[in-house]
């Protein structure tokens, strides 16, 4: 089995430590970072997510599936980021109130990390005001808000209604699985993007 098969199926496992092993060995291989994310742990994840739909798998294996996941993806971060790069703008990120799904949401927070963006995270289950406060406060350049439920996208309109009503200079970015270009239209939110490098190069669009 090719070391990236393998850190892909310690993942589905949920076995962390054993992604960290791997992970830093593939790195020290000379495997790139992006390959590690894009040919291992987000297929991954993908496999668990076709699993727990079908009822193969349940909350408590997706869970330790996704701790392994983030294990695995933090030991990438220094090289997803450029060094020594000045701030560019600053983002306020988090997961809408009622979702506690944070994976993507951590990804997207490194690659604008990556990009020189200061980013203020605000975790999961983040309340329209916490969003538009937190901006407010910070002079935040972008409000990135991320929803993986189709009940909780919704709130999304609520975080750019507030910011309108405040007159907020931030554009709010949406995006997450069920999230599309249509939903962002009907919401009147500034940006949409499906993946976590093209949300890197859209906030940064939106930063003077
Ligand atoms: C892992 C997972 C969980 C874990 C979450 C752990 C964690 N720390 O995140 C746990 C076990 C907790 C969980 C719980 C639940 N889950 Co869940 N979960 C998943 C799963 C398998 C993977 C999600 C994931 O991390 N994907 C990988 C990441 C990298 O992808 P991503 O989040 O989409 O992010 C990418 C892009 O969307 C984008 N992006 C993300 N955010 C943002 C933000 C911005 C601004 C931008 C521009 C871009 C962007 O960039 C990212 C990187 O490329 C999905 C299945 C799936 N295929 O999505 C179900 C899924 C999302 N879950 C689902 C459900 C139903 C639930 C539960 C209700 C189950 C239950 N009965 O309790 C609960 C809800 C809990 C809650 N209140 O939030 C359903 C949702 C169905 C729906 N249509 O609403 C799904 C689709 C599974 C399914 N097919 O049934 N879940």
């Amino acid at each position: 089995m090719s070391i990236l098969n393998e850190i892909s199926d310690a993942m589905q496992r949920g076995r962390a430590a054993s992604v960290k092993e791997l992970v830093n060995k593939a790195l020290s291989e000379g495997i790139s970072a992006k390959s590690i994310l894009e040919d291992a742990l987000l297929p991954g994840m993908d496999i668990i997510g076709v699993k727990f739909k079908n009822n193969h798998i349940y909350v408590p294996e997706v869970l330790i599936a996704a701790r392994a996941m983030n294990a695995g993806s933090e030991l990438l971060k220094p090289y997803l980021t450029e060094e020594g790069v000045e701030e560019k703008g600053t983002v306020i990120i988090g997961t809408v109130k009622g979702d506690l799904h944070d994976i993507g949401k951590n990804l997207v927070r490194m690659m604008m990390e990556g990009k020189g963006l200061k980013v203020i995270d605000l975790g999961v289950d983040v309340s329209a005001d916490k969003f538009v406060t937190a901006a407010s406060e910070n002079d935040a350049d972008v409000i990135a808000c991320s929803a993986l439920l189709t009940t909780t996208m919704n709130e999304m309109k609520n975080i750019v209604i507030k910011a309108k009503e405040v007159n907020l200079r931030a554009k709010v970015i949406v995006g997450g699985a069920p999230v599309t270009e249509s939903f962002r239209e009907s919401i009147g939110a500034d940006g949409y993007s499906q993946d976590a490098a093209t949300a890197a190069e859209l906030a940064l669009s939106f930063c003077n």
